[in-house]
């Protein structure tokens, strides 16, 4: 659900990193966190453990394009993936106006990828949202890692719902594929919201 600032002309958007513990969520927020210069985005808030797992979520402010005289933003959030954190990842879930499923390409964290995607549509039907409908993408990520799955096997396992998404390969640590999705995600959110999309045009 967008928020809209009509007197300043100003949108913000709520895109939501899901996906398995360990995946690399946290590791695509700080990638774009490196990448963007400081007039582009805020701070990058973290609340995390002590060995760097995510305890509530991540949070980093981005400002993109103007579209149609409004400045777009976008707040781009993390779930921690461990299981028994749910009800925080509920709550982040709301209000959210895209997501990004993170999978974990190697063979030995299937389980857990096919879990972690029961789990997000559980949880956003309880915001009568599916994905079917929710401006979606997915990342396989690590494929720098010896142990990984064809993409092949990852999308017949993973994306092949209702409709196929757009799906890319990455490797967050070193920002491969971090803004192929992030990118095409906030395209998608955008052509819900505008319908026909010209960025930088007012
Ligand atoms: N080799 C490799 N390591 C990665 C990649 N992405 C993330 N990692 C590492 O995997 C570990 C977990 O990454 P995080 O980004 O913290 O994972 P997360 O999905 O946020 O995990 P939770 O917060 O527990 O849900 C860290 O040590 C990262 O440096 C990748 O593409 N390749
Ligand atoms: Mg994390």
């Amino acid at each position: 659900m967008s928020i809209i600032n009509y007197a300043a002309k100003v949108i913000n958007f709520k895109l939501v990193y899901y996906g398995p513990g360990m995946a690399g969520k946290t590791a695509n927020l700080q990638f774009v966190h490196r990448c963007l210069p400081d007039d582009n985005r805020g701070n990058m808030i973290s609340l995390a453990t002590g060995d760097d797992r995510t305890l509530f979520f991540d949070f980093l402010p981005v400002s993109a394009t103007s579209v149609r005289g409004f400045t777009t933003k976008f707040q781009l959030y993390t779930v921690p993936g461990q299981s028994r954190y749910n009800m925080t990842r509920k709550l982040v879930l709301r209000g959210v106006d895209g997501v990004v499923f993170v999978a974990d390409s190697q063979w030995d964290r299937l389980k857990e990828n096919v879990e972690s995607l029961r789990n997000l549509n559980d949880n956003l039907r309880e915001y009568r949202l599916d994905l079917a409908t929710v401006p979606y993408v997915v990342q396989y990520n690590k494929r720098d890692l010896p142990d990984v799955a064809p993409i092949d096997y990852l999308e017949y396992t993973l994306n092949r719902g209702t409709r196929r998404v757009p799906a890319f390969e990455g490797v967050a640590v070193t920002g491969k594929g971090v803004f192929d999705t992030l990118n095409t995600l906030s395209r998608m959110v955008l052509l819900r919201e505008f319908g026909q999309v010209q960025e930088g045009a007012s």
